[in-house]
């Protein structure tokens, strides 16, 4: 649209996709948007994967690294992972396919906190920055841009990288401008000042994103749809699970350790989370904020019912239903809802000061509250860590969630010693499955075992759980602090890689 391209000396650089994606050379390190498949490239990836198997076809390798925000879409890693593209991906990811290649040691991952991304980029830790590729709404005069659905990454890829080519997606709304805050005040040590934010919605940075117009090697046109994944209906442990949570809350409000209208939210994507946000929205609590990552479906339920007054996030992920109901009223929704960067989104230091209440899924937990969010059986990835580590450790008060069992019960959520360990028993606060609630704040690790294996472990579980806890305490009788029979304690992971089921 003619809207949508408002710099001249840009608007001369439109170019077609497989055009722009010539930009992009083997080797490269290149810089996406893109978060929870929102606000990611819909063009230039798939071209640059025909490109890469042509290639391939004639016998050279065309290979790139590739950084992001968080996860894309099957048309960024899917189509490339396909094409045998990727040496190298950074920082989370949920492709399928990308996901076996991972797994397969075809591409190497470094699954990193989605806070740390940008600063790890300008310290250096990761090499320099080639190109990015840039989702955004519309190109503004003088280099600036009006973001697209999520923030993520992208000012750091524009200001880093040598080359950059920007996709304008006439699908997304117009009426983007104004719902984003682009943080431009940090600096590296020793130079950092703090980061003047006291409360969810405050505007502490600009509109726009800035680019150099002279490093712009291509401005690709499209008319596209996010990935907007449908919700599956509530299933009765998720709501068990929210009503659990909600109840606990209510708990706390009575405790005084929270006010009424409770601290910010922050919730995990999946459908727990989105059970969470509607048992909020049949609870009475009111006057709710959220600072979180992603805006799902609940978020807007809580907004349009106004029980929640503001959200600040870096992406969208709303399903096909979300996205026709927030385009269709986009205007009402400005000034309560903000896109950050997600170096601001997810900072330590803003998630301590507001004091969030983090609620995020796991894969599984062992008895004295260590959480595993990333890998099957110790070895095999399936997401990434994501924000949890950013929300959980820095948060007021933490929660991991997950059914009690996986895999139509042959797996235990519940095990002896978790098989990898993201959120250590330091900085995890409290479990819930939907068996029950364990609040382990304050809890020497015995007592949070007798507290996880009551209240959080299936019944079918629960008995060999004490039995080990039992045989492990009078084994060793003189290291009674987290009580352990090393021989055993990764048993039932052996027994599922041998059997299927623990
Ligand atoms: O796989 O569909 O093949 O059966 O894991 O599990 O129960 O559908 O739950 O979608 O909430 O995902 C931890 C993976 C949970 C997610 C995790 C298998 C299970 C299924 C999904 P199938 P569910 P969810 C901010 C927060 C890390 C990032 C994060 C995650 C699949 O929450 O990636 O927190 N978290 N980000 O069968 C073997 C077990 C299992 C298991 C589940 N114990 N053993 N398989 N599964 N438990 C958001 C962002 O950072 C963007």
């Amino acid at each position: 649209g003619a809207d949508r391209i408002l710099d001249r000396a840009l608007a001369g650089r439109v170019m077609t996709a497989a055009d722009a994606a010539a930009q992009i050379r083997p080797g490269d390190t290149v810089g996406f948007s893109g978060f929870t498949g929102a606000g990611y490239p819909k063009a230039v990836p798939g071209a640059l994967a025909e490109r890469m198997t042509a290639a391939h076809d004639r016998g050279e390798d065309f290979r790139i690294q590739a950084w992001s925000g968080a996860s894309t879409a099957p048309d960024l890693d899917g189509v490339l992972a396909a094409a045998h593209g990727l040496s190298k991906r950074i920082p989370y990811q949920s492709d399928p396919v990308l996901r076996r290649q991972i797994n397969d040691g075809e591409v190497e991952y470094v699954d990193a906190h989605l806070s740390h991304t940008a600063q790890h980029s300008w310290f250096g830790f990761y090499g320099p920055l080639d190109a990015a590729v840039i989702e955004v709404a519309a190109i503004l005069p003088h280099g600036l841009l009006v973001p697209s659905s999520s923030v993520g990454n992208n000012k750091t890829w524009l200001e880093h990288a040598d080359r950059v080519v920007l996709e304008v997606n006439s699908w997304q709304p117009r009426e983007f401008e104004g719902f984003h805050d682009v943080y431009y005040g940090t600096r590296l040590p020793p130079h950092r000042a703090p980061i003047q934010l006291t409360s969810p919605m405050q505007r502490i940075g600009d509109p726009y994103l800035r680019v150099d117009p002279d490093r712009v090697v291509a401005v690709v046109e499209t008319n596209a749809p996010d990935r907007n994944s449908p919700l599956a209906p509530l299933d009765d442990h998720s709501r068990a699970m929210a009503d659990l949570l909600v109840d606990f809350l209510r708990h706390e409000v009575r405790h005084d350790r929270m006010p009424a209208s409770l601290l910010p939210l922050q919730s995990g994507v999946g459908n727990v989370a989105n059970a969470v946000m509607a048992g909020l929205l049949e609870s009475e609590f009111e006057g709710l904020t959220s600072y979180t990552e992603t805006i799902q479906d609940g978020l807007l339920d809580l907004l349009d019912a106004g029980k929640l007054t503001g959200v600040s996030a870096t992406s969208f992920g709303l399903s096909p239903d979300g996205v026709r109901r927030f385009n269709a009223s986009v205007n009402d929704y400005k000034g309560r809802i903000l896109l950050r960067s997600q170096e601001i989104s997810n900072h330590p230091e803003v998630v301590r000061r507001l004091g969030l209440i983090a609620i995020n899924g796991m894969i599984e937990a062992d008895i004295y509250g260590n959480v595993n969010s990333t890998h099957v059986a110790g070895s095999a990835i399936m997401n990434g860590i994501g924000g949890s580590g950013d929300f959980a450790r820095n948060a007021y008060l933490n929660f991991f969630v997950s059914p009690s069992t996986a895999k139509d019960g042959a797996i235990s959520a519940i095990v002896p010693f978790a098989s990898h360990i993201d959120h250590t028993e330091h900085d995890v606060q409290v479990l819930v499955t939907e068996q029950g609630l364990a609040d382990l704040r304050g809890l020497s690790p015995r007592a949070r075992a007798r507290r996880i294996i009551d209240r959080c472990a299936h019944p079918d579980f629960r008995d060999r759980l004490e039995d080990y806890f039992e045989r492990a305490q009078k084994a060793h009788p003189h290291a009674l602090h987290t009580p352990h029979l090393l021989d055993e304690a990764l048993g039932w992971h052996r027994s599922l890689l041998e059997t299927g089921r623990m």
